[in-house]
């Protein structure tokens, strides 16, 4: 069974005022994506999670998504997708009834009922037991399917398991729900989930799952009759252990990440836990700069024309001229353009906050978001905005 495993696509992601068009970039990785699917023969493509950016993603973002899964599954491959901490369930399940017919498996939490596509899948022949889904092919492999579980979402999930309800912490609760027995014999056994596998590295753009530390489950945690974790949630490429993979993000979502994690991967792997990954985004395409003055990002801008770049510049003295001059220099290739305090070594300069007037600290806020200064008149509204307010919590109105 040959499976290529994704995740993180994060659709319908935009920047802060940011001109530059992400979901363009997303369609050309998502078409290479198609491509190598075909070329390779695989059977299965896995979406690991955080398919969307938000809850409510925008209608080119949804239309990308149907548009690829549906390629794919015209093309016979089975695409099996799970929700990530970003996706909305319901969403994910309320196109359920067009796909009937076609390709596609959703898992929109962990306590979603399989059985609807038991016989809703056109090209393959599929067993569902709880969270299993047995595709049976010339190697049957049983894909085990465990959404993002926020801790409501595990209660739900394991509501009437005894067991797992005396589960004290979270880890153990998920390594109850993994430990059920696996209910077919002579499969190979695949996980996918979208959580934080200890030992995990964060590339800086992923929002926390649930905050603090003790929801990181261990490998430990996976019983040994999986061959292979597929997982989403952590956006560089990495494995844990030697049966665990996370794919990585579709593309840089973040400064940080450009510069931790700038190469983008799909997982090519197989029902026995064998994998590889394979290259979607070179190293060199997408980049996270930082200048100490504006004229040095103007004279270097030549240098990246090919190069899709995430700016800062470690200035304030800037001007609205500034900047549409580096937006000219770099033209569409900005993703996005921020400027900061800074010393040369590049780390932001200590700013001793508690030092600074209100107006200061606004002033300093609003220059650092939007890269202008704020004109005298906002300025003006908000420190009456915030004197009101604090006259309000020292009761004095
Ligand atoms: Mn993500």
């Amino acid at each position: 069974m040959k499976i290529l495993h994704t995740a993180d696509w994060h659709l319908g992601k935009s920047f802060d005022s940011s001109e530059f068009d992400l979901i363009t970039e997303q369609g050309k990785l998502l078409h290479s994506i198609v491509d190598i699917a075909r070329y390779e023969e695989v059977d299965v493509v896995v979406i690991a999670g955080d398919v969307f950016d938000s809850y409510s993603p925008s209608a080119s973002a949804r239309r990308l998504f149907y548009e690829t899964v549906c390629e794919l599954s015209d093309m016979r491959k089975l695409v099996i997708i799970i929700a990530g901490n970003h996706d909305s369930p319901e969403m994910l399940r309320a196109e359920i009834p067009l796909y009937k017919g076609r390709n596609i498996i959703i898992s929109g939490t962990p306590s979603d009922d399989l059985t609807i596509f038991q016989d809703g899948v056109r090209d393959f022949e599929v067993e569902i037991n709880g969270h299993f889904v047995l595709v049976k092919r010339d190697s049957p492999t049983a894909f085990f399917l465990l959404p993002y579980a926020s801790e409501v979402r595990l209660r739900e999930a394991i509501n009437g398991d005894s067991a797992a309800q005396e589960a004290s912490d979270y880890t153990q609760k998920i390594a109850r729900i993994m430990a059920s027995e696996p209910p077919f014999d002579g499969a190979d056994y695949i996980g996918v989930s979208h959580l934080f596998m200890e030992n995990g590295e964060e590339a800086g753009s992923e929002r926390q799952l649930i905050l603090g530390t003790a929801y990181r489950v261990p490998l430990s945690a996976v019983p040994p009759h999986f061959n292979l974790m597929l997982l989403g949630h952590l956006h560089s490429y990495q494995t844990i252990g030697n049966r665990a993979v996370y794919s990585g993000s579709l593309f840089p979502l973040s400064a940080s990440e450009a510069q931790r994690s700038p190469e983008k991967f799909v997982v090519l792997a197989d029902g026995s836990g064998h994998f590889e990954p394979i290259t979607i985004l070179p190293p060199n395409r997408v980049k996270s700069l930082s200048f100490n003055s504006v004229e040095d990002a103007l004279n270097a801008a030549a240098r990246y024309s090919e190069t899709l770049v995430f700016l800062e510049i470690r200035t304030m003295a800037v001007s609205s001229e500034n900047i549409s001059a580096i937006k000219k220099a770099y033209q569409n290739n900005l993703i996005t353009l921020r400027f900061s305090f800074g010393d040369e070594k590049g780390r932001a300069g200590e700013i001793n906050i508690k030092a600074m007037s209100h107006e200061e600290v606004f002033r300093r806020f609003y220059r650092e978001k939007h890269g202008v200064s704020p004109d005298d008149e906002l300025v003006r509204l908000f420190l009456s905005m915030l004197q009101q307010t604090e006259e309000k919590m020292n009761g004095t109105v």
